[in-house]
């Protein structure tokens, strides 16, 4: 019989090339969201919200700006000992190697799962906006007893390439597996969508193991191509259904069940609108299943006038008259001098709009002085010689290096 205790890894290792240049300087877990969050507090939140409160961060890529965060924001408990967030570096413990993939990622840590003993172990993304309650997850694959359990969604089929894909019977026992096929297999109940893993797994700890020691023996490295096709053939897989989680306090107008892949700058762009307007369709303001980041101490915002239409405003942000600001999302510490516009625009922390400056479906990452009266966002060529622009024309002004903030 199983123990009752959970540890869970968080992969956060990943490059996010296809957020460049947000993922420059830092990894995608660590990319800031909305007006307050960065992408890993979504994962680690569900996690603290669900109980299981031993997690480990495993990091790699441009790894500084993460452990920043963790150690500012992620501190769970002084007291009690099995509740932490730990930043888990490569240690080259299995030979002069960083982490090759997921699955060798976890291998090299193996002695942690050795050490708590737990009777299952969680092993999740840090990529993802969502809210999920884990413990529905884990009930579910008790109930079945299964040996695996892997968290599953509809996405549209021609996006399916992109995911590992499942097949399932009506229990949810998978049947196939196959990682970022050419061709992904449909759904039986609708033939434009493909059941798609989200990379979250739960593992019976004997089978994790077990069939980690296989697939180093075996020179393997990644949970999505080699560990779970491999374990389909002995083992007993199933895929939890993310549509039959229900969270808490969920507003009637959110779409139920939410979840972002904000892989690449579209689809990043696209998420925030997500967050904005009276009834957003991803309310992050949910007290009953809060979403936890840093505990900024500064002051509040402060409005010396202008015109504010559907925007967030972050922290200690100062917005002069004249400004005016439409379908935004500001951060924390920005000003906003007057008659700047800012229209559709997402501003990171530390950001000066000067007068006058006209910014239309702008991301501007941190450290950045925008010069009085310039125009972003208007004329793509243009911004393409300065700044990078996205296939869909979002414009991304790279994190800056103004290291002085005057706030006159
Ligand atoms: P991908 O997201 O493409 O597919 P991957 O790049 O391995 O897979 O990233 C998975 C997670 O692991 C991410 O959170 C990433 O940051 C992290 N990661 C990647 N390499 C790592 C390393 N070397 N060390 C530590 N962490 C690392 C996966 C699954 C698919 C599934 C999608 C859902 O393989 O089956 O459909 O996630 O988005």
């Amino acid at each position: 019989m199983q123990n009752d205790r959970i540890i869970a890894f968080v992969m956060a290792g990943g490059q996010g090339s296809r957020l460049q240049p947000l993922t420059t300087g830092r990894s995608k877990p660590s990319v800031p969201f909305g007006s307050r969050y960065r992408i890993v507090d979504f994962v680690l939140s569900n996690l603290v919200n669900s109980q299981i409160q031993t997690i480990y961060l495993l990091v790699q890529y441009k790894s500084q700006s993460l452990i920043e965060h963790v150690r500012k924001a992620w501190t769970i408990s002084p007291l009690l000992q099995n509740q932490f967030v730990t930043v888990v570096p490569p240690q080259m413990m299995a030979g002069e190697h960083w982490f090759q993939g997921t699955a060798d990622a976890v291998n090299q840590n193996i002695n942690l799962i050795e050490e708590h003993r737990p009777g299952l172990v969680a092993v999740f993304g840090a990529d993802h906006i969502y809210r999920m309650d884990i413990r529905q997850m884990v009930d579910f694959h008790r109930e079945r007893q299964a040996d695996v359990t892997i968290a599953a969604l509809p996405v549209p089929l021609h996006e399916a390439s992109s995911f590992g894909v499942i097949v399932a019977d009506e229990t949810g026992r998978i049947q196939a597996f196959e990682e970022k096929p050419a061709q992904p297999t449909p759904m039986p109940v609708n033939p434009n969508m493909a059941f798609a893993s989200m990379g979250n797994y739960i593992f019976n700890t004997d089978v994790l193991i077990k069939a980690l020691h296989q697939t180093q023996q075996a020179g393997e490295t990644d949970f999505g191509q080699h560990v779970l096709p491999r374990l389909l053939r002995t083992h007993r897989l199933f895929a939890y259904d993310f549509a039959t989680n229900r969270i808490p306090g969920v507003q009637p107008y959110e779409t139920q069940v939410y979840w972002r892949d904000v892989g690449n700058l579209d689809a990043y762009f696209e998420a925030h609108r997500d967050v904005l307007g009276a009834e957003p369709v991803f309310d992050v303001f949910n007290p009953e299943w809060p979403i936890y980041s840093s505990s900024y101490q500064g002051p509040v915002a402060r409005v010396l006038g202008g015109q504010i239409e559907n925007t967030l405003l972050g922290a200690a942000t100062l917005v002069y008259p004249g400004a005016r600001l439409r379908n935004s999302i500001i951060r924390r510490e920005a000003v906003i001098e007057e008659d700047a516009v800012l229209d559709e625009c997402i501003i990171m922390d530390y950001v000066r709009i000067s007068r006058g400056a006209r910014l239309r479906r702008v991301i501007v990452d941190r450290h950045n002085f925008i010069a009085p009266g310039d125009e972003i966002g208007f004329d793509r060529a243009r911004d393409a010689e300065r700044f990078h622009v996205s296939p869909g024309g979002v414009t991304v002004i790279p994190q800056g290096q103004v290291s002085y903030f005057a706030r006159d």
